[in-house]
């Protein structure tokens, strides 16, 4: 039987085990860029031993459109990517694997955080019943999302050049590669999903028109930067940020589907609802994985399979014998920098505090402690 702690080809990258530190907000990076108190988190989670076997960066923007929170880093402009090669650098010291998360929100944002206080873009112009954070008198606040506009069709090829650009920035910084998130409500996945995406044209209607945009993002990363260094995150029944679909089985199977022919390096899939249960036999977050893995694997797709929510020790080992190749672990990876360790031991296992998930310093982010020194 595989184990946690074995090692794994994933594309490009070979990774010292199957743990993996799931993609983490943390508002830390003021001016969207990245910092030594960043270097130092992700450092202390990137030996390979004690740490995680792959780490992937928090959300970060494509371009300042892409933006949708206070202090979360980004990767458009030549300081950004200077700015993360510290990061790089220091995981790469360890041992360690890391790849950038590539984001753009669509309508999860807010006039504050777009360029000349713009309304955010979204496919059509429906607001998303969620919240955002700002900073508001230098405390991070939950507020409502603005309403967005709907993007013309025109606009797509900058979008998706955008992406193109922020994977090429993204291996100039350093990183393995880079995973495409195409999960949580976000712009790829409010294209996917009937509930936000109401429009008329080869963008809107149909699954195929629908998924037509996530096909061009990935197609254009994969020729930038080849299939071996990208990945991509989906979560094809989380209601996160107002995300709703009548029908996801067949619209994720269909991705599932583009997705196989790409040459891959992993597929990240949230089971559920993020961060929150993930039963799936019945009811709204009804959805057959299995089903999603057959879609993707015949159509050639040999990408590792990697996923995530709520997982621990006893659980990963069941999805690895069931096939899983690789477990993201989010809230333990926050609080335990040497969760790999801890996982090998059984434990003890320190318990993630909320309060300090979302912005602040040095408390909650740098500051749980180890078993032994780094
Ligand atoms: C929590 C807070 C802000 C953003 C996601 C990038 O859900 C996020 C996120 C999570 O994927």
């Amino acid at each position: 039987m595989t184990s946690l702690f074995e090692p794994c080809q994933v594309g490009a990258m070979h990774l010292a085990s199957r743990i993996v530190m799931a993609p983490l907000t943390r508002n830390r990076a003021p001016g969207a860029l990245a910092n030594a108190r960043m270097a130092t988190y992700y450092r202390q989670r990137a030996n390979p031993v004690t740490g995680a076997g792959l780490i992937v960066t928090e959300a970060t923007a494509i371009s300042h459109q892409g933006q949708g929170y206070a202090d979360v880093p980004g990767i458009w402009s030549e300081a950004q990517v200077a700015s993360w090669k510290q990061v790089t650098d220091g995981v790469h010291a360890e041992g360690g694997k890391i790849v950038m998360q590539l984001w753009h929100v669509g309508r999860v944002s807010h006039t504050s955080l777009q360029p000349g206080g713009a309304a955010p873009v979204a496919p059509s112009a429906i607001t998303a019943k969620t919240k955002t954070v700002l900073l508001v008198d230098g405390q991070a606040k939950f507020m409502d999302t603005s309403t967005p506009r709907a993007l013309d069709a025109r606009e797509l090829p900058g979008i998706v050049q955008d992406y193109r650009r922020a994977a090429a920035n993204a291996i100039a910084a350093g990183f393995d590669g880079v995973e495409v998130h195409a999960a949580n409500g976000y712009l790829i996945d409010q294209f996917l999903r009937s509930g936000s995406n109401q429009r008329t044209d080869a963008y809107g209607g149909t699954v195929e028109n629908r998924a037509r945009f996530l096909n061009e993002v990935m197609a254009a990363v994969v020729a930038e930067i080849g299939g071996d260094r990208t990945g991509i995150r989906l979560s094809p029944v989380t209601p996160a940020n107002d995300a709703c679909d009548e029908q996801p089985q067949p619209l994720f199977e269909h991705v599932a589907g583009l997705l196989g022919p790409m040459g891959l390096a992993y597929v990240h899939v949230i089971e559920g609802s993020t961060g929150g249960p993930r039963d799936h036999q019945q009811g709204p977050l009804a959805f057959d994985y299995a089903a999603l893995r057959r879609a993707y694997a015949s159509a050639g797709g040999q990408g590792a399979w990697m996923l995530n929510n709520g997982y621990d020790l006893p659980l990963a080992e069941q999805a690895l014998s069931q096939g899983a190749d690789l477990l993201a672990f989010g809230r333990p990876f926050i609080a335990n920098p040497d969760l790999g360790l801890r996982l090998r031991q059984g434990g003890p296992f320190n318990t993630a505090d909320r309060a300090t998930f979302y912005g602040g310093r040095d408390a909650g982010y740098t500051d749980y402690p180890h078993l032994s020194p780094p």
